[in-house]
């Protein structure tokens, strides 16, 4: 399957990783917006957002157990934004579901 983040898994791409288990994988954005901006995605191959279901939801749990840690051991203690963009009206540029950590400064209040 021809998916940049697969690759990047795989370690076929190069990437900073920041976290790894036997489901999750997080690695630094090319293009950070924030000071910290971090991607955690699953290891599975799933395309956004629309693509979870019961099948996988335990996988997808699992990103939000490990998201706090990862912030804290970015140093975040002030706060921190989730986001994940779902399809083309969001500007979704990578079909593998992921989620952007972003924090190390104030953020803007708005989100869109
Ligand atoms: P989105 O626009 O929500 O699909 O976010 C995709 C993000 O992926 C975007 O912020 C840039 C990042 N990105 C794209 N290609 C690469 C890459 O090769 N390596 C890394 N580390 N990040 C990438």
């Amino acid at each position: 399957m021809d998916c940049l983040f697969c690759a990047i898994i795989r370690g076929e791409i190069p990437s900073t990783k920041v976290y790894e288990d036997e489901s999750v994988f997080a690695f630094r954005d090319i293009n950070p917006q924030a000071p910290t901006h971090v991607l955690v995605i699953p290891k599975s191959h799933i395309p956004s957002v629309d693509g979870i279901n019961g099948e996988n939801a335990v996988e997808v749990a699992n990103i939000f157990r490990v998201i706090p840690k990862i912030a804290a051991a970015e140093g975040l203690s002030n706060g921190y934004r989730v986001i994940s963009n779902c399809g083309a009206d969001a500007c979704q540029s990578v079909k593998h579901l992921h989620f952007h950590v972003l924090g190390g400064a104030q953020l803007s209040d708005k989100m869109a």
